[in-house]
C-alpha cells in the first residue's frame, strides 16, 4: 500500500490517495472523522484550531461502506481558506496584484523549513514553503492513519498513543491495565496524560510558556498489541519494520528522536539486563520475560507490544524575538509573528498513532496477502497457530 497527501495550510483543501487497500474493509467517514477530532484537541493549541473543524469526505474506493480495492480518495477542506482566497489563489496574478496581495514573507524562522525550502526551490515569498512544510498537513496522515486503524482492528491489532513528557515535565505513573484502559484515559486528558499530576503541571508549562511568547515540546509514546510474530523482515535494510517506523515518526512534522523499548538505556546496561529473555507456553506459544526491546528483534515484531516513542521540539513559530535575516535585505532582525500553537505535543501523539499504524497495517497487508480483507485475516490467523506450536 502507498499514500500520498496533497494541500497548503491555507489553499482550498487537504487531499490523501491511498492504493492497494484491501476490498470488504468496511469504511465510513464516521471513522476517520473521529480520529481527526482527537487531533485538533489539546492544551496549548492556538487559534486555528477555533477556525477549522475537520471533517473527511471519501471520494473515492468505497461504495456503500466497503472498500473496493481501488484507490481511496480523502478530502478535508480548510474552513480558513476563504479568509485566504486571494493571497493563495490558484490563478495568475499581475505584478500589482501581487503587491496588494500581501502577507509576503522574507523573514525565515529559526528552526522552520523556510529558508533552506525557500534556497532549494528558489522561493523569494518564504509563504511558498511555510504553506506546505505547516503541520496542518498531519491532518491528512491522521485521516490515512485511521483507514489503517480500521484495518488493524479488523485484525484484532490495535494502537493506543500517550503523552510522556512535556517541557521537562515527565509523567511518572503510567500503569495501565490494557490498551483500552490506555486509550479511555487518554481521552479525558487534554494533554492526554495518564499522571493526573503531572498532567496539571505541563498545562501549568504550557499556559507559561504562551504567557511568555515562547513554545514547548515533548515526548510521545505509541503502543501497538495483538500483533503475530515475525512481521517485517531481517533479510534486506528496507523490509525492517522497526527502521520503517522510526522514519515515519520522524517524518512527523518537529520530530526529532525515535526510541524503541528501552531505548538509549540500552546503552547503559549490560546485555543481561537488556535481552528479553524467551519462554514458551502452550496458551500463548513463544514470548519474552520482558519487553525491553520494544516488540522488535531482527526488524521483526516478536509478538510482544510494540513500544515506540517520538522526541517532538518546541514549535519553532514564537512570539518572542529570536534573531534570523531577512532574505530581500540581508538585514538582521528579532521579531516574527505568526499565529502558532504553544505545544502540540498532545495533537503530535495523535499523529504518531496514525502514522505506526499506516507502517504496521502496510507491512501486514504485504505479507499476509494484498488483496482482500478476509484472505488476510485467514492467513494471520494459520500464522498464528503454526508460530505458536513452531
Ligand atoms: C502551523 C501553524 C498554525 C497551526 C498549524 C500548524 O496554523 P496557522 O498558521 O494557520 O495559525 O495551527 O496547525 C494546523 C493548522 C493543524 O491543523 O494542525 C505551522 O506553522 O506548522
Amino acid at each position: 500500500m502507498r499514500y500520498v497527501t496533497a494541500g497548503e495550510s491555507h489553499g482550498p483543501q487537504l487531499t490523501a490517495i491511498i492504493e492497494g487497500l484491501p476490498s470488504y474493509l468496511e469504511l465510513t467517514a464516521e471513522d476517520i472523522n473521529s480520529e481527526l477530532s482527537r487531533r485538533q484537541k489539546g492544551h496549548g493549541r492556538g487559534g486555528r484550531m477555533l477556525i477549522e473543524k475537520d471533517q473527511v469526505e471519501i471520494l473515492s474506493g468505497v461504495r456503500h461502506g466497503k472498500t473496493l480495492g481501488s484507490p481511496v480518495t480523502l478530502v478535508v477542506k480548510n474552513d480558513d481558506w476563504k479568509h485566504w482566497t486571494n493571497i493563495m489563489g490558484i490563478e495568475p496574478i499581475t505584478e500589482t496584484e501581487e503587491e496588494e496581495v500581501k502577507r509576503k514573507i522574507t523573514r525565515p524562522r529559526p528552526g522552520h523549513a523556510d529558508l533552506v525550502g525557500a534556497i532549494k526551490y528558489g522561493h523569494r515569498d518564504m509563504r511558498n514553503v511555510l504553506e506546505r512544510s505547516s503541520a496542518r498537513e498531519t491532518t491528512t496522515r491522521v485521516a490515512v492513519g485511521a483507514v489503517a486503524k480500521k484495518l488493524l482492528s479488523e485484525l484484532g491489532i490495535t494502537v493506543a498513543g500517550h503523552v510522556l513528557e512535556i517541557g521537562g515535565i515527565k509523567a511518572e505513573n503510567v500503569q495501565f491495565k490494557d490498551l483500552n484502559d490506555l486509550k479511555e484515559r487518554t481521552e479525558q486528558s487534554t494533554v492526554r496524560c495518564l499522571d493526573e499530576e503531572a498532567a496539571k503541571k505541563m498545562m501549568a508549562a504550557i499556559d507559561k510558556a504562551k504567557d511568555e511568547g515562547d513554545s514547548i515540546g515533548g515526548v510521545v509514546e505509541v503502543i501497538v498489541d495483538g500483533l503475530p510474530a515475525g512481521v517485517g523482515s531481517y533479510v534486506h535494510y528496507d523490509h525492517k519494520l522497526d527502521a520503517k517506523i522510526a522514519a515515519a515518526i520522524i517524518s512527523i512534522n518537529a520530530f526529532k528522536g525515535v526510541e524503541f523499548g528501552i531505548g538509549f538505556e540500552a546503552a547503559r546496561r549490560p546485555g543481561s539486563q537488556v535481552h528479553d529473555e524467551i519462554i514458551w507456553s502452550e496458551a500463548n506459544g513463544f514470548t519474552r520475560k520482558s519487553n525491553n526491546y520494544g516488540g522488535f528483534e531482527g526488524g521483526m515484531t516478536n509478538g510482544m507490544p510494540i513500544v515506540v516513542r517520538g522526541v517532538m521540539k518546541p514549535i519553532p513559530t514564537l512570539y518572542k524575538p529570536l534573531q534570523s535575516v531577512d532574505i530581500d535585505t540581508k538585514e538582521p532582525f528579532a521579531a516574527s509573528i505568526e499565529r502558532s500553537d504553544s505545544c502540540a505535543v498532545p495533537a503530535a501523539s495523535v499523529v504518531a498513532e496514525a502514522v505506526v499504524a499506516w507502517e504496521i497495517a502496510t507491512a501486514i497487508v504485504d505479507q499476509f496477502g494484498k488483496d482482500r480483507i478476509d484472505l488476510i485475516k485467514e492467513n494471520i490467523k494459520k500464522w498464528n497457530e503454526r508460530a505458536r506450536n513452531y
